[in-house]
């Protein structure tokens, strides 16, 4: 049995019933066998049991008084997985799926996506199993204020600096900041995806979603192509998804589709991003109100999709952005995209494809953009928060989104010339995650057994 077979049968039955985490600890293992075939010290130095085992795991309790004063109770999670580049760093999630094996997946991708940034990142993910839909936002506050309660002690600026991800915005980041300078009378770079008035950095909120946009348009100029006047689809409608309907707009692309957990809005005319914002991110609604506010826009809800949720990808396109959640996009799903002409798959969410749509869309002609490098732009900007607040310095959007820009040019360079050398040119799963992996095993050598 190979190496990397031994490793993942030695996780599935020391931490069962963690799918997802095995799901994105295989696809990586899959991509190096070229790398540790061609590099044995990495098996001498037992790189790969190691690098599968986060540094720590944190699990607590978050009990909350909800508005009808009924006691709740929640799970909380921090997942430090990897200090060997940096403090921990990763996004929050709260959402009612969240396990330990979605937090580890999340963390264990975090690794790979941050060593790609060329940053001083290590990789962290938290969340909790807390649905915020329906809650008032006083309810929001005291459940962030118990979740903080707890992880104040375990972050820091130079410790561990968590940020947002699904169901955490600004709103929780300022509520979690709030109770963290409250009990460490600190005011330091602890979060980012701070509000502008209180240590943010402008362009972090936009940075995932044009990050992804950027990254899409350095595959497609590598093909003499571009974005300007291609039809687009955007999986979700929340953050990301909205951040990179903007930047597809601004650079003159037209956005037909867009999703949330309730459906999909088809308009052909092309998306009016106001009236999406103004439903999702103001009224913090449904995505069938937009629908109802635009004639010519059709709302096809996930009851009315026979094989369950998938609707967006039979809309035809040039490039489809998956910025919703992970595997949200199947092989079958993948298959129709490219029959419609398809010619590019960006992932601004983590993990969006299953396994089966990855290897389909990695050994395809398209150009396929995985989240690890794609979606990098907002770890990446956080980054450019946390050397703001050190400094105690804010930097004008401009300044911002040039960096930004230059980061995801250079890991499409990194990602891209990562495959060329294994001989796997254009597929830039392979690339990711060699070029990643290759960054933090050989810090791991030089930092020894720890
Ligand atoms: P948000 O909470 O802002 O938005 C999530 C969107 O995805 C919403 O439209 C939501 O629908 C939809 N969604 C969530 N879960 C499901 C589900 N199970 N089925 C269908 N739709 C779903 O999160 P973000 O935009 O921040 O995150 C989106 C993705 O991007 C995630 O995979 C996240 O990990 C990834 N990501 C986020 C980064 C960030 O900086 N925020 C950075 C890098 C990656 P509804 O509105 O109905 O809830
Ligand atoms: O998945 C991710 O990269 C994020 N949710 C953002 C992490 C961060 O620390 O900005």
């Amino acid at each position: 049995m190979p190496y990397t077979e031994d490793t993942l049968e030695a996780l599935r039955k020391s931490s069962p019933a963690q799918d997802e985490f095995f799901q994105a600890v295989a696809e990586v293992l899959h991509s190096l066998r070229p790398l540790l075939d061609a590099s044995p010290r990495y098996r001498a130095h037992r790189i790969i049991e190691r690098i599968v085992e986060p540094e720590r795991q944190i699990f607590f309790r978050v009990a909350w008084v909800d508005d009808e004063g009924t006691v709740q109770v929640n799970k909380g999670y921090r997942v430090q997985f990897s200090s060997t580049l940096g403090p921990y760093k990763g996004g929050i999630r709260f959402h009612p799926g969240v396990n330990a094996g979605i937090v580890k997946f999340l963390g264990f991708e975090q690794i790979f996506k941050n060593a790609l940034t060329g940053l001083a990142l290590g990789g962290g993910k938290g969340g909790a199993n807390f649905n915020p839909k329906g809650r008032s936002d006083n309810e929001i506050m005291r459940f962030c204020q118990s979740f903080m309660t707890e992880l104040y002690r375990h972050v820091g600026p130079t410790v561990d600096v968590p940020a947002g991800d699904i169901g955490v915005g600004t709103r929780e980041i300022g509520y979690l900041y709030g109770q963290y300078k409250r009990i460490t009378g600190s005011f330091d770079g602890v979060l980012t995806g701070k509000g502008l008035a209180w240590g943010g950095s402008l362009g972090r909120k936009e940075a995932t979603g044009y990050g992804s946009v950027y990254f899409a348009e350095e595959m497609l100029n590598a093909r003499g192509e571009g974005l300007e006047g291609k039809t687009c689809i955007v999986s979700g409608s929340g953050n990301v998804a909205l951040h990179t309907v903007e930047q597809l707009q601004k650079m003159g692309a037209r956005v037909v589709a867009v999703s949330d957990s309730g459906g999909t809005v088809h308009h052909e005319e092309g998306v009016d991003l106001e009236l999406l914002k103004e439903v999702k991110q103001v009224n913090r609604g449904r995505l069938e109100e937009y629908a109802s506010e635009q004639s010519d826009a059709r709302f096809i809800p996930l009851s009315e999709y026979p094989e369950g949720g998938h609707a967006i990808w039979a809309i035809p396109c040039d490039a489809a952005f998956p910025s919703a959640t992970q595997n949200e996009l199947t092989l079958s799903d993948a298959r129709t995209l490219l029959e419609n002409g398809c010619q590019c798959v960006c992932e601004g969410a983590n993990m969006p494809a299953t396994p089966d749509a990855v290897g389909y869309l990695a050994e395809s002609r398209i150009a396929y953009g995985p989240g690890k490098a794609a979606n990098a732009g907002g770890v990446a900007t956080s980054q450019l928060e946390m050397s703001q607040n050190a400094s105690m310095r804010q930097w004008s959007m401009d300044e911002v989104d040039r960096r930004l820009r230059e980061i995801m040019k250079g890991i499409h360079e990194t990602v891209s010339e990562a495959a060329e050398e294994f001989g796997a040119s254009g597929n830039l799963v392979h690339g990711a995650n060699i070029a990643g992996f290759r960054k933090v095993a050989d810090a791991m050598i030089d930092q020894g057994v720890v």
